[in-house]
């Protein structure tokens, strides 16, 4: 099979004044920052799902992707075509590693057996594609959305049959994503939510969401399936409200069903900002808990209100990410996972290039940037002199349990109004911008 694109070299590393739109001016993969590689610090990930099946389709209009090497092809041939072309991007591009659902990498049969046969055909060639090249699977997971037959919901349907099927589908992903050397898995609850409370059990759905987890939990156990799983909170689209809407909603869930163990949070940008909250909001309430487990990097537009998969550009967004992932210990089993897609205006094939070293560069930046600002010691310092009334008298008696409403009423009986300082918004701002 012949290059799809014989143009494009490896995108090498030529330094900020590059004016090579092909080339990294800030990603230097085997550069150092804290004592470790760029490319362990970032562990990129390229989905399969944007990169090879978006096509530029919207709610208004039909597809305007070209992509030559799809010419004349459909169903099972273009599912195997599609397979060295994604690789070659990869490679190219020096991402470590990618992410699939099944019914993206292979097509939807007549049934669930020809689905499962679809999907062992294309295991094989992907299989085959990760030894050539060195590309790893960061996650898989099985697509519980796009068919009709997904309409109220897979793990949250009101019909036990659908749920049934949906979990077949999971059984098969997380043996091929086993297959594969996957170091994840990924639930993503497309339609466990619901458009109407009108027609809704909630409570129901809800323990029936958890029962479906702890099921692929035991089936991974009883595979010998030791990849992480995550959870992605996203809190609407399609459905007016998913279950699992945002960090501290998918962690009171996991908690109240006794999953807390099993599954970490896959944060995305954009289904922060469809939550009301920014990525670094997100970040934070995954870490605090210990379940900060791998983000999907992407960004929306924030005059649009909807989930628009943008690659992201934004300095200060990629230096938070960075801040907070450094914070509580880096990625282990998780990555930066590219769930972006090129405009329906990009339509040309080398765009996916341009975009993908823009995002690979713009996180590149926010690492190099976060280390900075840890390094100066000026930001974490101002925050635990923030919290030093904790550190001895009082605070530290409160905080070790050994206080109660009677004496903390005669401390402030005796200590009269607290004196307070400035939280110095401005001045931090201002320091975070000396940095960027
Ligand atoms: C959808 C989304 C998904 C998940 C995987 O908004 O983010 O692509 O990442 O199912
Ligand atoms: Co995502």
């Amino acid at each position: 099979m012949p290059a799809a694109f014989p143009a494009v070299p490896k995108i090498s590393y030529e330094g900020p004044h590059s004016k090579n739109p092909l080339a990294f001016k800030h990603y230097n993969a085997d550069e150092l920052v804290e004592g470790r590689s760029m490319r362990d610090h970032l562990r990129f990930s390229v989905v399969y799902w944007h990169t090879m099946c978006g096509n530029g389709t919207d709610m208004f209009g039909w597809g305007t992707a070209q992509r030559p090497w799809e010419a004349g092809l459909s169903g099972i041939d273009l599912a195997k075509a599609r397979v060295p072309v994604f690789f070659e991007i990869c490679e190219k591009l020096g991402a470590p590693y990618y992410a699939f659902h099944d019914r993206d990498v292979a097509p939807h049969g007549k049934n669930l057996k020809q689905s499962n046969q679809y999907l062992d055909t294309i295991t094989k060639l992907l299989k085959a594609q990760q030894k050539k090249t060195g590309v790893k699977l960061l996650w898989g997971t099985a697509q519980l959305f796009a068919h009709p037959r997904y309409a109220h919901g897979a793990a949250t349907s009101c019909s036990a049959d659908v749920f049934a099927y949906a979990a077949a589908q999971v059984k098969k992903a997380l043996e091929v994503t086993h297959e594969l050397g996957g170091e994840g898995y990924t639930f993503w609850g497309g339609r466990e939510g619901y458009s109407t409370l009108w027609n809704t059990n909630m409570k129901r759905e809800l323990e029936h969401l958890a029962k479906f987890l702890h099921l692929a939990v035991a089936y991974a156990k009883e595979i010998g399936f030791k990849g992480q799983f995550y959870i992605e909170p996203k809190p609407k689209e399609p459905t007016k409200h998913q279950y699992d809407s945002d960090a501290a909603a998918c962690l009171n869930f996991l908690r109240e069903y006794d999953l807390i163990d099993h599954l970490k949070l896959n944060l995305e940008t954009n289904h922060a900002t469809l939550a009301g909250h920014s990525m670094q909001h997100e970040m934070e309430v995954a870490g605090a808990a210990g379940a900060l487990g791998s983000i999907d990097a992407n960004t929306g537009d924030l005059m649009l209100g909807w989930d628009t998969d943008q690659f992201p550009t934004d300095i200060y967004l990629t230096t938070q990410c960075m801040l907070s992932m450094l914070k509580y210990g880096g990625f282990t089993t998780g990555g930066v996972n590219f769930d972006a897609k090129v405009r329906r205006e990009s339509f040309e094939p080398i765009d996916l290039f341009h975009a993908h070293i823009g995002g690979m560069d713009a996180f590149a930046r926010g690492l190099k940037i976060a280390a900075a600002i840890r390094a100066d010691g000026r930001l974490a310092d101002f925050v635990e002199n923030r919290y030093r009334s904790w550190d001895a008298g009082i605070g530290k008696d409160i905080e070790k349990g050994k206080t109660s409403f009677k004496q903390l009423e005669a401390h402030a009986l005796k200590q009269g109004e607290p004196e307070l300082e400035s939280g110095r918004q401005e001045y931090l701002e201002n320091l975070i911008n000396e940095f960027i």
